[in-house]
Protein backbone atom coordinates (compact mmCIF):
# COMPACT_ATOMS: atom_id res chain seq x y z
CA UNK A 1 0.00 0.00 0.00
CA UNK A 2 1.52 3.62 -0.94
CA UNK A 3 0.35 6.23 1.44
CA UNK A 4 0.71 10.03 0.08
CA UNK A 5 0.19 12.91 2.66
CA UNK A 6 -0.62 16.74 2.61
CA UNK A 7 0.42 19.01 5.28
CA UNK A 8 -0.43 22.33 6.45
CA UNK A 9 3.63 23.32 7.41
CA UNK A 10 6.76 23.22 6.21
CA UNK A 11 7.52 19.58 7.97
CA UNK A 12 8.87 16.92 5.95
CA UNK A 13 6.22 14.15 4.53
CA UNK A 14 8.06 12.39 2.05
CA UNK A 15 12.17 12.24 1.34
CA UNK A 16 11.96 13.31 -2.21
CA UNK A 17 15.59 12.76 -4.50
CA UNK A 18 17.05 16.11 -5.98
CA UNK A 19 14.88 18.64 -7.19
CA UNK A 20 14.05 18.62 -11.15
CA UNK A 21 12.15 20.53 -13.09
CA UNK A 22 9.16 18.97 -13.91
CA UNK A 23 5.98 17.14 -12.79
CA UNK A 24 6.73 13.47 -10.87
CA UNK A 25 4.89 10.48 -11.37
CA UNK A 26 4.38 7.52 -8.94
CA UNK A 27 4.11 5.17 -11.29
CA UNK A 28 0.90 3.27 -11.52
CA UNK A 29 -2.30 4.16 -13.42
CA UNK A 30 -5.63 3.19 -13.95
CA UNK A 31 -6.35 0.72 -16.52
CA UNK A 32 -8.18 2.55 -19.46
CA UNK A 33 -7.43 5.59 -17.48
CA UNK A 34 -11.15 5.07 -16.03
CA UNK A 35 -11.40 5.86 -12.36
CA UNK A 36 -15.16 5.14 -10.62
CA UNK A 37 -15.34 6.76 -7.19
CA UNK A 38 -17.86 6.70 -4.50
CA UNK A 39 -18.71 10.47 -2.67
CA UNK A 40 -20.90 9.32 -0.13
CA UNK A 41 -18.78 10.90 2.39
CA UNK A 42 -19.14 9.05 5.67
CA UNK A 43 -17.75 10.33 9.09
CA UNK A 44 -18.81 14.36 8.47
CA UNK A 45 -18.81 15.85 12.00
CA UNK A 46 -17.70 19.46 10.89
CA UNK A 47 -20.50 20.49 8.19
CA UNK A 48 -20.29 24.01 8.33
CA UNK A 49 -22.96 24.04 6.12
CA UNK A 50 -20.49 22.38 2.99
CA UNK A 51 -21.78 19.57 0.45
CA UNK A 52 -18.10 17.50 1.12
CA UNK A 53 -19.17 14.81 -2.14
CA UNK A 54 -20.19 18.04 -4.19
CA UNK A 55 -16.76 19.32 -3.26
CA UNK A 56 -15.28 16.09 -3.81
CA UNK A 57 -16.48 15.92 -7.24
CA UNK A 58 -15.76 19.25 -8.16
CA UNK A 59 -12.06 18.60 -7.16
CA UNK A 60 -11.84 16.21 -9.55
CA UNK A 61 -13.54 17.18 -12.30
CA UNK A 62 -10.67 19.47 -12.66
CA UNK A 63 -8.59 16.74 -13.90
CA UNK A 64 -11.23 14.98 -15.41
CA UNK A 65 -12.10 17.44 -17.23
CA UNK A 66 -8.83 18.29 -18.08
CA UNK A 67 -6.99 15.27 -19.18
CA UNK A 68 -7.85 13.50 -22.45
CA UNK A 69 -7.56 10.10 -22.01
CA UNK A 70 -8.94 10.20 -17.85
CA UNK A 71 -12.49 9.52 -17.63
CA UNK A 72 -14.15 9.84 -14.11
CA UNK A 73 -17.39 8.65 -12.62
CA UNK A 74 -18.99 8.70 -9.66
CA UNK A 75 -21.28 6.81 -7.33
CA UNK A 76 -22.88 7.31 -3.48
CA UNK A 77 -23.00 3.86 -2.41
CA UNK A 78 -22.10 4.54 0.67
CA UNK A 79 -18.61 3.42 0.20
CA UNK A 80 -16.26 4.22 3.13
CA UNK A 81 -12.70 4.79 2.58
CA UNK A 82 -11.31 3.32 5.70
CA UNK A 83 -13.10 -0.50 4.36
CA UNK A 84 -10.57 -3.40 4.75
CA UNK A 85 -8.45 -1.44 6.68
CA UNK A 86 -10.34 -1.20 9.53
CA UNK A 87 -12.70 -3.72 11.44
CA UNK A 88 -15.85 -1.82 11.83
CA UNK A 89 -15.94 -1.10 7.78
CA UNK A 90 -15.91 -4.76 5.92
CA UNK A 91 -13.96 -4.25 2.19
CA UNK A 92 -16.35 -2.45 0.31
CA UNK A 93 -14.17 -2.63 -3.23
CA UNK A 94 -14.53 0.85 -3.63
CA UNK A 95 -12.55 3.96 -4.51
CA UNK A 96 -14.17 6.18 -1.50
CA UNK A 97 -13.43 8.96 0.21
CA UNK A 98 -14.83 10.48 3.79
CA UNK A 99 -13.61 12.14 6.89
CA UNK A 100 -11.97 9.66 9.53
CA UNK A 101 -10.29 10.44 13.04
CA UNK A 102 -7.14 8.49 12.02
CA UNK A 103 -5.39 7.29 8.95
CA UNK A 104 -7.66 4.01 8.87
CA UNK A 105 -6.45 2.43 11.67
CA UNK A 106 -2.69 4.22 12.02
CA UNK A 107 -2.63 7.36 13.46
CA UNK A 108 -2.35 10.55 11.01
CA UNK A 109 1.25 11.49 10.85
CA UNK A 110 2.43 15.25 12.66
CA UNK A 111 0.18 17.89 10.81
CA UNK A 112 -1.40 15.32 8.07
CA UNK A 113 -4.76 16.68 6.76
CA UNK A 114 -5.63 14.21 4.40
CA UNK A 115 -3.93 10.98 2.73
CA UNK A 116 -4.86 8.85 -0.02
CA UNK A 117 -4.25 4.63 0.30
CA UNK A 118 -3.32 3.13 -2.22
CA UNK A 119 -3.04 -0.49 -3.96
CA UNK A 120 -1.74 -1.50 -7.20
CA UNK A 121 -1.03 -4.81 -8.98
CA UNK A 122 2.25 -4.66 -11.59
CA UNK A 123 1.64 -1.28 -13.29
CA UNK A 124 -2.45 -0.61 -12.39
CA UNK A 125 -4.44 1.05 -9.54
CA UNK A 126 -6.83 -1.94 -8.21
CA UNK A 127 -8.03 0.33 -5.42
CA UNK A 128 -7.33 3.90 -3.76
CA UNK A 129 -9.12 6.12 -1.06
CA UNK A 130 -9.27 9.29 0.05
CA UNK A 131 -9.36 10.20 4.32
CA UNK A 132 -9.65 13.47 5.23
CA UNK A 133 -8.56 14.22 8.93
CA UNK A 134 -11.92 14.91 10.95
CA UNK A 135 -9.82 16.95 13.74
CA UNK A 136 -9.33 19.34 11.28
CA UNK A 137 -11.86 22.37 11.10
CA UNK A 138 -13.13 22.60 7.19
CA UNK A 139 -14.71 24.61 4.83
CA UNK A 140 -14.62 25.26 1.08
CA UNK A 141 -13.00 28.68 -0.73
CA UNK A 142 -10.80 29.55 -3.45
CA UNK A 143 -8.17 32.41 -2.96
CA UNK A 144 -5.17 32.16 -0.04
CA UNK A 145 -5.23 29.94 3.08
CA UNK A 146 -7.62 30.81 6.29
CA UNK A 147 -8.20 29.63 9.11
CA UNK A 148 -9.79 26.94 8.69
CA UNK A 149 -8.72 24.10 6.05
CA UNK A 150 -10.17 24.52 2.08
CA UNK A 151 -11.63 20.77 1.51
CA UNK A 152 -11.55 21.28 -2.30
CA UNK A 153 -8.12 21.89 -2.85
CA UNK A 154 -7.39 19.54 -0.47
CA UNK A 155 -9.16 16.89 -2.29
CA UNK A 156 -7.59 18.27 -6.10
CA UNK A 157 -4.27 17.07 -4.38
CA UNK A 158 -5.60 14.11 -3.16
CA UNK A 159 -6.81 13.27 -5.65
CA UNK A 160 -3.36 13.74 -8.01
CA UNK A 161 -2.64 11.23 -5.87
CA UNK A 162 -4.95 9.09 -6.46
CA UNK A 163 -4.58 8.66 -10.44
CA UNK A 164 -0.94 8.68 -10.04
CA UNK A 165 0.99 12.53 -9.30
CA UNK A 166 3.68 12.09 -6.77
CA UNK A 167 4.96 15.46 -5.17
CA UNK A 168 6.30 17.97 -6.78
CA UNK A 169 8.38 20.95 -4.85
CA UNK A 170 10.30 22.93 -7.53
CA UNK A 171 7.66 24.13 -10.11
CA UNK A 172 4.00 25.69 -8.34
CA UNK A 173 1.88 23.12 -8.27
CA UNK A 174 -1.28 21.94 -6.70
CA UNK A 175 1.23 18.82 -6.00
CA UNK A 176 3.25 20.62 -3.67
CA UNK A 177 3.61 18.48 -0.33
CA UNK A 178 2.20 22.03 1.37
CA UNK A 179 -0.93 23.26 1.29
CA UNK A 180 -0.60 26.84 0.16
CA UNK A 181 -2.45 29.75 -2.05
CA UNK A 182 -2.46 27.46 -5.01
CA UNK A 183 -6.20 25.90 -5.35
CA UNK A 184 -6.13 24.41 -9.02
CA UNK A 185 -4.23 22.07 -10.90
CA UNK A 186 -1.28 24.03 -12.61
CA UNK A 187 0.19 23.13 -15.89
CA UNK A 188 2.90 21.47 -14.53
CA UNK A 189 0.15 19.11 -12.87
CA UNK A 190 -1.12 19.14 -16.04
CA UNK A 191 0.84 18.19 -17.97
CA UNK A 192 1.95 15.39 -15.74
CA UNK A 193 -1.55 13.80 -15.63
CA UNK A 194 -1.42 13.95 -19.31
CA UNK A 195 2.35 12.20 -19.44
CA UNK A 196 0.10 9.15 -17.69
CA UNK A 197 -3.09 8.93 -19.48
CA UNK A 198 -2.41 9.79 -22.63
CA UNK A 199 -0.52 6.81 -23.35
CA UNK A 200 -3.36 4.96 -21.25
CA UNK A 201 -3.41 1.72 -22.78
CA UNK A 202 -6.92 0.91 -24.64
CA UNK A 203 -7.96 4.34 -24.38
CA UNK A 204 -6.85 7.67 -25.15
CA UNK A 205 -3.36 6.54 -26.72
CA UNK A 206 -2.21 8.81 -28.93
CA UNK A 207 1.24 10.58 -29.85
CA UNK A 208 0.59 14.68 -30.66
CA UNK A 209 2.13 15.81 -33.29
CA UNK A 210 3.38 18.71 -30.82
CA UNK A 211 3.43 18.83 -27.27
CA UNK A 212 3.45 22.02 -25.43
CA UNK A 213 3.63 23.32 -21.46
CA UNK A 214 3.54 26.93 -20.52
CA UNK A 215 5.30 26.44 -17.09
CA UNK A 216 5.46 30.40 -15.63
CA UNK A 217 3.78 32.33 -14.86
CA UNK A 218 1.57 29.67 -13.62
CA UNK A 219 -2.23 29.36 -13.71
CA UNK A 220 -3.30 32.26 -11.46
CA UNK A 221 -0.19 33.41 -10.66
CA UNK A 222 0.48 37.16 -9.73
CA UNK A 223 2.80 38.82 -11.65
CA UNK A 224 4.60 41.67 -11.15
CA UNK A 225 8.38 43.49 -11.63
CA UNK A 226 10.21 41.72 -14.52
CA UNK A 227 10.02 38.15 -14.36
CA UNK A 228 10.56 34.64 -16.52
CA UNK A 229 7.83 33.02 -18.97
CA UNK A 230 8.81 29.80 -19.56
CA UNK A 231 7.84 26.24 -20.89
CA UNK A 232 8.58 23.79 -23.35
CA UNK A 233 7.63 22.62 -26.32
CA UNK A 234 8.32 19.18 -28.23
CA UNK A 235 7.01 18.10 -31.75
CA UNK A 236 7.26 14.90 -34.22
CA UNK A 237 7.98 17.58 -36.60
CA UNK A 238 10.87 20.30 -36.16
CA UNK A 239 10.00 22.91 -33.90
CA UNK A 240 9.88 26.42 -35.29
CA UNK A 241 9.04 29.14 -33.36
CA UNK A 242 7.08 29.79 -30.20
CA UNK A 243 4.68 33.22 -30.28
CA UNK A 244 3.42 34.79 -27.49
CA UNK A 245 0.18 36.40 -26.92
CA UNK A 246 -1.46 38.05 -24.27
CA UNK A 247 -4.70 39.09 -24.22
CA UNK A 248 -5.30 38.05 -27.43
CA UNK A 249 -2.56 39.94 -29.27
CA UNK A 250 0.65 38.85 -30.76
CA UNK A 251 3.90 39.96 -28.91
CA UNK A 252 7.09 38.51 -29.93
CA UNK A 253 8.66 34.93 -30.58
CA UNK A 254 10.35 33.60 -27.61
CA UNK A 255 13.35 32.00 -27.85
CA UNK A 256 13.31 28.17 -28.19
CA UNK A 257 15.72 25.69 -27.87
CA UNK A 258 16.59 25.51 -24.16
CA UNK A 259 18.44 22.69 -22.21
CA UNK A 260 15.21 20.82 -20.54
CA UNK A 261 17.00 17.35 -20.05
CA UNK A 262 13.89 16.28 -17.94
CA UNK A 263 11.78 16.72 -20.86
CA UNK A 264 14.00 14.30 -22.93
CA UNK A 265 13.76 11.95 -20.91
CA UNK A 266 9.67 12.10 -20.70
CA UNK A 267 9.31 12.91 -23.90
CA UNK A 268 11.59 10.76 -25.60
CA UNK A 269 9.67 9.43 -28.38
CA UNK A 270 10.05 12.85 -29.41
CA UNK A 271 13.22 14.14 -31.36
CA UNK A 272 15.33 17.01 -29.98
CA UNK A 273 13.42 16.74 -26.59
CA UNK A 274 16.04 17.47 -24.70
CA UNK A 275 16.86 21.33 -26.17
CA UNK A 276 12.85 22.23 -26.33
CA UNK A 277 12.91 24.73 -23.44
CA UNK A 278 11.39 28.43 -24.15
CA UNK A 279 12.05 31.54 -21.92
CA UNK A 280 12.14 34.90 -22.08
CA UNK A 281 12.13 38.21 -19.36
CA UNK A 282 8.70 39.82 -19.42
CA UNK A 283 8.22 43.45 -17.40
CA UNK A 284 4.53 42.93 -15.98
CA UNK A 285 4.83 47.00 -15.87
CA UNK A 286 3.71 46.86 -19.23
CA UNK A 287 0.24 45.83 -18.21
CA UNK A 288 -2.54 47.23 -17.00
CA UNK A 289 -3.56 46.08 -13.28
CA UNK A 290 -6.25 42.73 -13.16
CA UNK A 291 -6.63 39.64 -15.21
CA UNK A 292 -4.96 38.83 -17.76
CA UNK A 293 -4.92 36.20 -20.49
CA UNK A 294 -1.36 34.22 -21.50
CA UNK A 295 -0.91 32.53 -24.76
CA UNK A 296 2.06 30.70 -26.20
CA UNK A 297 1.91 28.78 -29.81
CA UNK A 298 3.78 26.39 -31.26
CA UNK A 299 4.68 26.05 -34.74
CA UNK A 300 6.43 23.29 -36.60
CA UNK A 301 7.43 22.85 -39.96
CA UNK A 302 4.48 20.55 -41.16
CA UNK A 303 2.10 23.83 -40.39
CA UNK A 304 0.94 22.37 -37.31
CA UNK A 305 0.11 24.42 -34.77
CA UNK A 306 -0.39 23.85 -30.46
CA UNK A 307 -1.42 26.51 -28.22
CA UNK A 308 -1.23 26.68 -24.45
CA UNK A 309 -2.69 29.57 -22.38
CA UNK A 310 -2.92 30.52 -18.62
CA UNK A 311 -4.71 33.53 -16.61
CA UNK A 312 -2.59 35.60 -14.13
CA UNK A 313 -3.38 38.82 -12.41
CA UNK A 314 -0.92 42.06 -12.50
CA UNK A 315 -0.44 43.51 -8.90
CA UNK A 316 0.77 47.12 -9.76
CA UNK A 317 0.65 50.59 -7.53
CA UNK A 318 -1.47 53.24 -9.44
CA UNK A 319 2.01 54.54 -10.42
CA UNK A 320 3.88 52.07 -12.91
CA UNK A 321 7.51 53.56 -11.73
CA UNK A 322 8.13 55.52 -8.90
CA UNK A 323 11.38 57.28 -9.41
CA UNK A 324 11.63 59.02 -5.72
CA UNK A 325 12.46 55.74 -3.29
CA UNK A 326 10.83 58.30 -0.76
CA UNK A 327 7.59 58.30 -2.17
CA UNK A 328 7.27 54.38 -0.71
CA UNK A 329 6.74 54.02 2.83
CA UNK A 330 5.83 51.22 5.03
CA UNK A 331 3.43 52.79 7.77
CA UNK A 332 2.16 49.72 10.04
CA UNK A 333 4.06 47.06 10.88
CA UNK A 334 3.79 43.43 9.17
CA UNK A 335 1.68 40.68 10.27
CA UNK A 336 2.38 36.95 9.48
CA UNK A 337 -1.15 35.89 8.22
CA UNK A 338 0.49 32.22 7.30
CA UNK A 339 3.72 30.84 7.89
CA UNK A 340 4.26 31.62 4.05
CA UNK A 341 2.13 34.82 3.77
CA UNK A 342 3.20 38.74 5.01
CA UNK A 343 0.82 41.02 5.35
CA UNK A 344 1.35 44.82 5.49
CA UNK A 345 -1.55 46.58 5.81
CA UNK A 346 -0.50 50.20 4.95
CA UNK A 347 2.14 50.84 2.33
CA UNK A 348 2.09 54.52 1.09
CA UNK A 349 3.18 54.33 -2.91
CA UNK A 350 3.22 57.73 -4.05
CA UNK A 351 0.67 59.63 -2.30
CA UNK A 352 -1.72 56.84 -2.20
CA UNK A 353 -2.34 54.34 0.90
CA UNK A 354 -2.30 50.59 -0.35
CA UNK A 355 -2.26 46.59 1.69
CA UNK A 356 0.17 45.00 0.83
CA UNK A 357 0.12 40.94 0.52
CA UNK A 358 3.32 39.24 0.04
CA UNK A 359 3.29 35.09 -0.17
CA UNK A 360 6.18 32.37 -1.38
CA UNK A 361 5.85 31.56 -4.92
CA UNK A 362 7.46 28.09 -5.38
CA UNK A 363 8.22 28.62 -9.10
CA UNK A 364 9.98 31.79 -8.37
CA UNK A 365 11.98 31.00 -4.96
CA UNK A 366 11.01 34.22 -3.36
CA UNK A 367 8.29 36.10 -1.61
CA UNK A 368 6.38 37.80 -4.84
CA UNK A 369 4.13 40.52 -4.16
CA UNK A 370 0.96 38.54 -4.62
CA UNK A 371 -1.90 41.55 -3.83
CA UNK A 372 -2.17 45.32 -3.80
CA UNK A 373 -5.43 46.85 -2.81
CA1 LIG B 1 -11.21 13.43 -19.47
CA1 LIG C 1 -11.79 1.20 -0.75
ZN1 LIG D 1 0.45 14.75 -0.97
Amino acid sequence: MLKRCLLPLTIGCLALSTPSFAFKLIGPKWEDGNVSFDTSFPGNNNPNGFNWGTAMREAANKWGNQVDGLNLSYSTNGGHPCAGYVAAFPEDNQNASGFYTDSCGEAFGTDVIAVTLSRSIGSRYSESDIVFNSNESWSVYDGGTRSTLDFRRVAVHEFGHLIGLDHEETNAAIMAPFIGSIFDPTSDDLTGARTIYSQATGGGGNTPAIRASLEEPSASQAANGVTNIRGWAVGLNTIQRIALYIDGSYVSDIPYGGERADVGQTFSNYPNASKSGFSMIYNWGNLSTGQHTMEIRAFDSSGGVESQSTNFTVHAFDNAFISDPNRVEILSSATVTDPRTITLDQVRADGKTYKVVLRWNTATQKWDVAEIN
